[in-house]
């Protein structure tokens, strides 16, 4: 049985058992080590060991005993490799979350295991030797401060974090009478504006508030189920209990009947339920700052895609929910969401220059503007890239709190960050407030360039990267929960490791060494996927909801003949069913990858028609360097492959509303979306092509792979096999023809896979019931978060601080952006 993080138990760790296999194969291993160090010092990928041990064996029986014995499983099981001549230091990570690290002596076999900060060490000495003999270089151990912090061990279990809460909560206060005092705290603190919650200060001990619990459920237990609470408010009072419990006498009932279970003997489920019930949490503020935040017109600008959908949509469910609540849980209070975005002066004709502008389709919720100020007090005018934004953070925080504390009149319930500046400010805030802090991640940017860590100064005068991931580990680790939308993002899949997963241990030689950065086992991780707006993203199918109005605009957009500035190709033959894509034109997105797809599949090209949305169709439209590539790469595929007539290109559409018709108008032509990314986090077009009925087929390499189950509810593609990628949506669509059922199924098989995991009102349900746990659970070790805190402040002053220094403030005159990756 392992252990969560990294150490094994000694008996079945990788180190205990590897001398014996080497000893089985010590000849062709000695061959395979002697290759890893004859090249000198380096860092080997997975790939590369891999590679060098097939070429060491010229026999091929023995290669497959080899590659199929355990030596082999652990080097396909090795992410990467340090070599040092005579040693090759390995990582290994034989399951998603848990790593090993040993050392082997290439001459004798010898193997040692070694923890993360000596492999670190290693890896450093290839990138700066003197940093990393330095007894005294900097080393953070985040993991050192979690004494008691209870882990998951299942790699299986990860991002299920609320669920094992509720469990470590129960063994916490399970016992004597005692034992529930932190219970009967909390409830005692709970208040709106003041005014007192559930209990009153009479209730002081466990068991006065048992006995009043008894009283009162005995009494409503006699009333007619739908009894409004007010009707025997003035009873509830006199044993000492005040509003919250329910509207109704039944709600009242269950909220009582569940508390007293939790107070007889804890069990999780009752502990679960009983939190997803309190009134605990009302106002709400939620960060994304850089810009631009809008509700029209933003789309397709830089540093702008899926985080303002995903937010303005996650309001409108989180409002909907919260009402709901409110209203079974009796109170007459108003929720209020505020999204604390950048107010930019020159908003080149969003409304990024309004302070104060409502949410659409809620009643509560508003954007709250707040601008960057220069350093002489000034405001900053011009967008500043997410890169480098550093500089204006702290003040903003400052700044922002006043807003908020005015706007709100008082405190919120509950924070929540989104990508790295947006956490960091929630991190400032959260701590100086003392208010419960959730924090999500779309992207984390280390993931995305190879090795950006060991070499970021490389790219940190375009990226500062140095800020960005102090940021980002001071952030994951001072919230109470981080919200993923995928089990991949935190920790992987077999073969690769996750987005938060990759900052277990890393390093940064020269600025810092990450012992323990987050681990992933932490229960602070939770899975809760986002939906799409099923207002504007319905099925096809739903005739009568169907808007025809947009129907001639987008005839126009599909199937005119004539190239504007809007499109260009056109499709000869209406009658084939179209395969549509659509994204922001950057590498990862890789759809010019698809483009080529087509060009070189002719059975494919026979069966359908491509059209494609995204980015502008002129290389001199464009400041984005990325985009500018892969505009010219466009044009050069359609010109190589002759695509005029099969294909058509329009440029990045931001209307919704449209959109979501767009998606449906491709499935009356019994159609496919394509999710072609190289790499994608989440996948939110995926998403709102399934939930309009649209057959689907996505990356295999992140977030897609989770949402579809392969060949049941679409289609998984790998994306580094084109070949083998558009052989399946020609198979597919040689199948509907001979088989026209066979798209009916695969629609529907979509559309209910989404219902059943892929909603917001899910989505709003879980991360409400995450606010009201961790509001608890961070309250139950006071002392050792408190503990935390301070290092962490101590980092943030001593380190992050100076790093931003590093960052020109570039947000004086109108920036180049750096190309939005
Ligand atoms: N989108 C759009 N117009 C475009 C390209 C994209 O409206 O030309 C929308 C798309 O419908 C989706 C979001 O932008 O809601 C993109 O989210 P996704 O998760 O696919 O990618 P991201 O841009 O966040 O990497
Ligand atoms: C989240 C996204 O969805 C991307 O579109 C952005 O580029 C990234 O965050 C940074 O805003």
């Amino acid at each position: 049985s392992s252990m969560p993080g990294g150490g094994l138990k000694r008996s079945d760790s990788i180190a205990n058992m590897m001398p014996e296999a080497l000893r089985q194969t010590r000849y062709q291993m000695k061959g395979c080590f002697q290759r890893y160090v004859s090249k000198g010092r380096r860092l080997m990928k997975n790939q590369q060991l891999m590679e060098e041990l097939e070429r060491s064996v010229d026999d091929n029986l023995e290669k497959t005993k080899l590659e199929e014995g355990f030596l082999g499983y652990i080097i396909c099981s090795t992410q990467e490799a340090v070599v040092l001549p005579p040693f090759v230091s390995f990582a290994v990570r034989m399951n998603p979350g848990i790593w090993e690290y040993i050392k082997v002596h290439s001459a004798d076999l010898s193997v040692e295991q070694v923890t993360p900060a000596d492999y670190l060490k290693s890896k450093e000495t290839l990138f700066d030797e003197k940093w990393a003999c330095d007894d005294n270089s900097l080393e953070v151990d985040f993991g050192a401060l979690d004494l008691s912090t209870p882990r998951l061990t299942l790699p299986s279990s990860i991002g299920n974090g609320m669920q094992f809460v509720s469990r470590f909560m129960c063994s916490k206060l399970s016992g004597k009478p005692e034992d529930m005092k932190p219970l009967l705290d909390y409830l005692l603190t709970l208040n709106y504006r003041g005014e007192k919650l559930m209990i009153s200060d009479t209730l002081d001990t466990v068991n006065k508030l048992q006995t009043a619990l008894l009283l009162a459920e005995v009494f409503v237990a006699g009333l007619q189920r739908n009894t409004p609470y007010q009707k025997f408010e003035q009873k509830f009072q006199e044993w000492g209990l005040e509003k919250g419990w329910g509207d109704t006498a039944e709600t009242c009932r269950e909220t009582l009947n569940c508390l007293s279970e939790v107070l007889q003997a804890p069990d999780p489920f009752n502990m679960e339920k009983f939190f997803n019930r309190v009134p605990s949490v009302f106002n709400i503020v939620i960060f994304s700052i850089h810009g631009y935040f809008g509700q029209e017109k933003v789309l397709g600008m830089p540093d702008t895609g899926g985080q303002v959908v995903y937010i303005l949509d996650q309001v409108r469910a989180l409002e909907e929910e919260l009402l709901q609540r409110i209203k079974q849980q009796g109170l007459n209070v108003t929720p209020k969401i505020l999204v604390l975005t950048r107010l930019i002066p020159e908003a080149k004709g969003t409304k990024c220059n309004v302070e104060l502008e409502p949410v659409e389709h809620t009643k509560h919720s508003s954007i709250v503007r707040v601008p960057f100020k220069s350093d002489d007090g000034k405001d900053l005018r011009h967008w500043v890239s997410r890169f480098d934004i550093y500089p204006y953070l702290e003040r903003y925080a400052q700044d922002s709190s006043v807003k908020i504390l005015e706007i709100l009149e008082g405190k919120p319930d509950l924070v929540i960050g989104n990508y790295t500046d947006g956490n960091l400010v929630a991190s400032l805030m959260s701590s100086k407030l003392g208010v419960t802090q959730g924090t999500i991640a779309h992207a984390l940017e280390k993931t995305k360039y190879e090795d950006s860590d060991v070499k970021w100064r490389e790219m940190d005068q375009k990226y500062h990267f140095s800020c960005q991931f102090t940021a980002d580990m001071i952030t994951m680790n001072t919230s109470d929960f981080v919200v993923a939308s995928t089990y991949q993002e935190i920790a992987g899949s077999k073969e690769k490791p996750g987005q938060y997963e990759s900052h277990y241990a890393f390093t940064m030689p020269g600025l810092c060494r990450y012992a323990t950065g987050i681990n992933v086992f932490d229960p602070k991780f939770n899975i809760a996927a986002p939906g799409a707006d099923q207002s504007v993203y319905f099925p096809f199918t739903q005739k009568q909801k169907r808007l025809t109005d947009l129907h001639p605009q987008i005839e126009e957009l599909l199937y005119s003949k004539e190239d504007n500035d809007e499109h260009i190709g056109y499709l000869e033959d209406r009658n084939k069913p179209i395969i549509f894509s659509m994204a922001r034109l950057d590498k990862v997105k890789n759809i010019t990858g698809l483009v080529e797809w087509y060009g070189q599949n002719k059975k494919l090209r026979e069966l359908v028609n491509l059209v494609i949305v995204g980015g502008l169709l002129e290389p001199s439209q464009s400041k984005d360097r990325e985009e500018i590539e892969e505009i010219n790469r466009m044009h050069s595929l359609m010109n190589k492959y002759l695509l005029k007539g099969q294909i058509r290109w329009i440029k990045a559409q931001t209307e919704r509303v449209r959109n979501g018709e767009l998606y449906r108008c491709i499935a009356d032509t019994r159609g496919a979306f394509v999710q072609p990314a190289l790499y994608e986090a989440f996948g939110l077009t995926v998403i709102e092509a399934m939930n309009c009925g649209l057959p689907t087929f996505a990356t295999n390499q992140g977030g897609p792979a989770e949402i579809i189950v392969d060949e049941v509810s679409g289609f998984h593609i790998n994306p580094l096999n084109g070949k083998e990628a558009s052989d399946k949506i020609a198979g597919f669509f040689q199948k509907c023809k001979e088989d026209p059922t066979c798209w009916n199924k695969m629609s529907t098989a979509g559309l209910q896979r989404i219902y059943e995991c892929y909603t917001w009102q899910i989505y709003a349900t879980k991360v409400l019931n995450m606010g009201s746990m961790y509001g608890f659970w961070r309250t139950l070790n006071k002392e050792e978060r408190q503990a935390k805190l301070c290092y962490l402040q101590m980092f943030y002053n001593l380190q992050f601080r100076q790093l931003v220094k590093t960052v020109p403030k570039l947000g004086e005159q109108p920036a180049q952006p750096v190309g939005s990756a």
